[in-house]
């Protein structure tokens, strides 16, 4: 039984779901809390001391097999959005394993989980793959996603740690880092622009700033705090709002949801696609911090 044996008292504990939904993993370190599901391996929030959650997850999300929880860090792996099917890939809507777990020596915990190639991920993907997921809390939340390819042939794949984070309400924040970048515009006919200042949100927003590796940052005027968002071999970054239509479309967020959520992605999309030849291992780390404006 994985609870037994990867449960750390007073830091790391799985509790149970209804309708045989798989557990969520609890950490707890002396500056944060977290969830995780093992359900898409996907961390579902992450609490500073003193701060509201950082991540936003939908009061409407769905909890059910075959479907993505709405918020959060979903896994988007072997492909991004709509470069297979289904959308964002099989990663999010597979349960995952525990493999590991710790605390350092300063009590900040740590769980690895693992998802592998098996009947059900060769149906979408005929390859041989393993996927870890390290996830370690701190003052901040630190993600390690790592593929390897068990299999005899190369094969490449593009990924994303789509996060959703919360803000106090979408006029309240800017976003940093990307200034005088260019991206492509999902929302007209994928043109390639580049925006010089930093990013408001008055309407849908839906970027993918195809080779960027920046360190973003979003400023929210009213929760008095900065989020700062860096990664290492992520040589993109996806920017999206859905807006008021959009969002009205969509079974899992509530009718004002979109005023809450902004998701700044980790990914490698594209052109920057991830080739790994047998045997390689390619690692995207995360690194989300809060702090003062
Ligand atoms: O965030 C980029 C994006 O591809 C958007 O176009 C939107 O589709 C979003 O992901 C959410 O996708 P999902 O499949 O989770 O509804």
């Amino acid at each position: 039984m994985q609870e037994t044996y990867f449960s750390i008292p007073k830091h790391i504990s799985f509790k149970t779901q209804k309708n045989n939904f798989p557990p969520f993993i609890m950490l707890t370190s002396p500056h944060s809390q977290c969830s995780i599901s093992l359900y898409g391996g996907q961390v579902l929030s992450f609490i500073p001391k003193n701060h509201p959650d950082i991540l936003w997850l939908s009061e409407k999300a769905f909890y059910q097999e075959g479907k993505a929880i709405r918020g959060g860090i979903p896994l988007c792996f072997p492909w991004f959005a709509s470069e297979g099917s289904p959308a964002h890939g099989f990663a999010r809507i597979m349960t995952w394993e525990v493999i590991d777990s710790g605390i350092d020596n300063k009590e900040n915990p740590y769980i690895k989980l693992k998802l592998e190639a098996n009947e059900h991920t060769k149906y979408f993907w005929d390859f041989k793959f393993s996927a870890e997921l390290l996830v370690k809390v701190s003052q901040k939340l630190e993600i390690n996603f790592s593929i390897t390819n068990e299999d005899e042939k190369s094969f490449s794949f593009t990924e994303a740690l789509h996060s959703y984070f919360q803000i106090s309400s979408i006029e309240n924040i800017t976003l940093r880092g990307l200034e005088d970048c260019s991206y492509i515009d999902s929302l007209d006919n994928n043109i390639s622009k580049v925006e010089e200042n930093a990013i408001v949100i008055n309407a849908e927003i839906d970027r993918i700033y195809q080779d960027n590796e920046n360190t973003c940052i979003i400023i929210d005027k009213k929760f008095n705090r900065k989020i700062t968002i860096s990664k290492v071999n992520s040589h993109s970054t996806v920017v999206w709002n859905p807006w008021i239509h959009k969002s009205s479309t969509m079974k899992d967020m509530q009718k004002d949801a979109y005023k809450h959520m902004f998701c700044v992605e980790s990914a490698n999309v594209g052109e920057k696609k991830v080739l790994l030849k047998s045997g390689e291992t390619h690692t995207l780390q995360l690194s989300i911090e809060v702090s003062s404006p």
